[in-house]
């Protein structure tokens, strides 16, 4: 059978599962949107083989040598769409003052209208893929419910390996449960006799979160988070606003399973900005003897006291959508054996034996290479092979380090919340929060450089508070009311975790790293694990409590490098302090009083 015998054969008849409220939401997208035919996805093995032989005799799959990477397909995007469109994204609460002046604030009604618009005869010539799916583990209490609609089946494939898909969530839509609107269009109809394109999307973008009504549109990007509405739009635009109202938390955090060579085990999530690290750290592989990490989830954490009051999280994805440059044999060897088949890359290069290859995969680059935009590489040009955000799309089940508890429907109880960002001054290599306010302070305070890979200065520091900048769906001075609310509802029904900030990215004179990173961070996570258990005295400074010593054990790095690492530069820190306070003095009436208090403290304690 074909994949249009499926659409026409299936899409006619009333499947008596399918929810009468998802139904008409259905029609009513299709028939503005006009699409050739409907197909109800379900996450099965076929339907996935359906939607890959689709899009390899259309040309947007390339199949890669079965005998190198098995069940591997590339894909190519077009070259204006490559990453995620910060300035089209829109937050359109009905009042403006509940987006805040970190969003991009749109009407609503104007927005819908807009939308409206361009959708018309949008999905002209294609198939809308309907696809249900959870966030979280099926019926788990921490878990919510949504149906994206989409007109690319790179994207209906992609949602396959990113959540769990599952015509099951139908059945819990009839029985009442709540689910988010995911409406997506490439915004690229086709008339008769148009030939279509590999990639097919639009120049005029729109990633339009509408928080009052739970509903996401998305318009002409098929990439990344632009497209795969339950990622940044839904688990972190709006479940931070649902969260706020039910009393969670939605964060921008990898979550790991820490053992000891004791044998105890700790949670730990972890919220870097993007592009400092935060897939390398969730599939560690520790240098120190005895030590283990498994990995949970390597971007989005849901964190909810459970029933017995301690903060529990779950990773609601299911997949990686990880940037593939940089990833190596050294950097991280889970993720490159995670990789060895049934994975979607997209804007890799492409090697002459037909398997993928990216700049920091290996030192030289191989002759004979095709670039993310098909053609041949010529190394002596200075332009990368593949995109600086190309990608890998890969099931959880895949990662050699996945913890057992990965599909808890209780979640894990969180011991210990981290803190990062990437900066070559200033912040010392680990410190601890002296209580929870404290913590919360140090994460609205989070900064980090500009790579050579983001739009802006080299090296400038940008605020981004919890490393949810981008990924808030209201106010950000709300938000850290609601962090702080969130440490009185703990300390009455448990215990809040600790929280720690770390920094890998410090630079000495020459401008060198000083720290080595990568496996060597276990030796950051010993020095959490013994604050955790109560074994290590710390020094408290200014900032937090800082280690007296890390075990440097087998580590080519002197005291003085460890004291260069944990050096506290006053001067540095209250420059830091006053651009920390003009960022968020910017959040106005809304700013907590208790983190201008944090703030005013900082200050006090670092007086001579
Ligand atoms: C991501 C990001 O893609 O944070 O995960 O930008
Ligand atoms: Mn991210």
């Amino acid at each position: 059978m074909t994949l249009t015998d499926t659409v026409t054969s299936a899409s006619p008849k009333t499947d008596e599962s399918r929810p009468v409220d998802v139904i008409e939401w259905v029609n009513e997208i299709s028939a503005l949107t006009s699409p050739e035919s409907v197909l109800w996805c379900d996450g099965s093995k076929a339907e996935a083989d359906e939607l890959i032989a689709v899009m390899v005799a259309s040309g947007t799959l390339i199949h890669l040598n079965p005998n190198l990477r098995p069940q591997s397909y590339l894909a190519r995007s077009a070259p204006s769409d490559v990453a995620r469109v910060e300035s089209r994204t829109f937050i359109c609460s009905l009042d403006p003052e509940d987006a805040g002046p970190t969003n991009n604030w749109y009407d609503p009604i104007e927005m819908k209208d807009t939308l409206r618009g361009l959708a018309k005869d949008s999905m002209r010539g294609r198939t809308l893929y309907v696809v249900p799916f959870a966030m979280g583990p099926l019926g788990s209490p921490l878990s919510k419910l949504g149906v994206q609609v989409t007109d690319s089946p790179y994207v209906a494939l992609s949602l396959q390996m990113m959540v769990r898909v599952s015509s099951e969530v139908f059945s819990m839509i009839s029985a009442g449960a709540s689910w988010v609107k995911c409406c997506h269009t490439v915004g690229a109809p086709l008339n008769a006799g148009d030939v279509d394109v590999a990639w097919p999307c639009n120049e005029t973008k729109y990633i339009s979160h509408f928080p009052e009504s739970l509903e996401i549109w998305s318009y002409g990007s098929a990439y990344g988070g632009n497209a795969l509405l339950p990622k940044k739009a839904f688990a972190l635009r709006i479940a931070s606003v649902i969260a706020r109202k039910e009393g969670w938390l939605a964060e921008h955090m990898l979550l790991v399973k820490v053992t000891s060579p004791e044998g105890k085990t700790y949670t730990m999530a972890a919220a870097f900005p993007s592009a400092c690290g935060k897939t390398n750290f969730a599939m560690m592989r520790p240098s120190l003897p005895g030590w283990k990490v498994e990995t949970l989830g390597d971007d989005i954490a849901w964190l909810r006291p459970g029933r017995d009051g301690k903060l529990r999280a779950i990773n609601p994805e299911a997949g990686f959508f990880g940037v593939a440059p940089g990833t190596s044999q050294a950097t991280n060897p889970s993720a490159m054996e995670m990789l060895w088949g049934n994975t979607i890359f997209t804007n890799t290069a492409l090697t002459a034996e037909g398997d993928i290859w990216w700049e920091g995969m290996t030192k030289e680059a191989p002759e004979g290479l095709t670039t993310w935009q098909g053609e041949p590489h010529d190394k002596t040009s200075g332009h990368p092979a593949a995109h600086p955000n190309s990608r890998f799309a890969v099931g959880l089940s895949q990662c050699p380090t996945l913890a057992e508890e990965w599909d808890d429907p209780e979640g894990l109880v969180v011991d210990a919340i981290i803190f990062g960002g990437r900066r070559s001054t200033t912040i010392p290599l680990v410190t601890e929060a002296l209580n929870w306010n404290h913590g919360v302070f140090l994460g609205a305070t989070i900064a980090s450089e500009r790579t050579a890979a983001a739009e802006g200065t080299l090296g400038e520091v940008r605020r981004d508070p919890f490393a949810m900048l981008p990924f808030l769906g209201y106010n950000m001075g709300d938000y850290l009311a609601h962090w702080l609310e969130m440490g009185n509802t703990l300390r009455v029904t448990g215990r809040p975790p600790r929280i720690f900030q770390v920094n890998w990215f410090r630079r000495d004179a020459n401008g060198d790293f000083i720290w080595p990173g990568f496996g060597e961070n276990s030796r950051v996570i010993e020095w959490i694990v013994e604050r955790l258990e109560g074994r290590v005295p710390a020094r408290r400074t200014a900032i937090g409590w800082t280690p007296e010593s890390i075990n440097l054990e087998g580590l080519d790095l002197g005291r003085s490098a460890l004291e260069s690492l944990l050096e506290i530069d006053a001067q540095a820190v209250a420059d830091d302090l006053d651009d920390a306070e003009t960022f968020l003095e910017a959040l106005g009436s809304r700013l907590p009083k208790e983190i201008s208090r944090q703030l005013d403290q900082t200050r006090e304690r670092l007086r001579p």
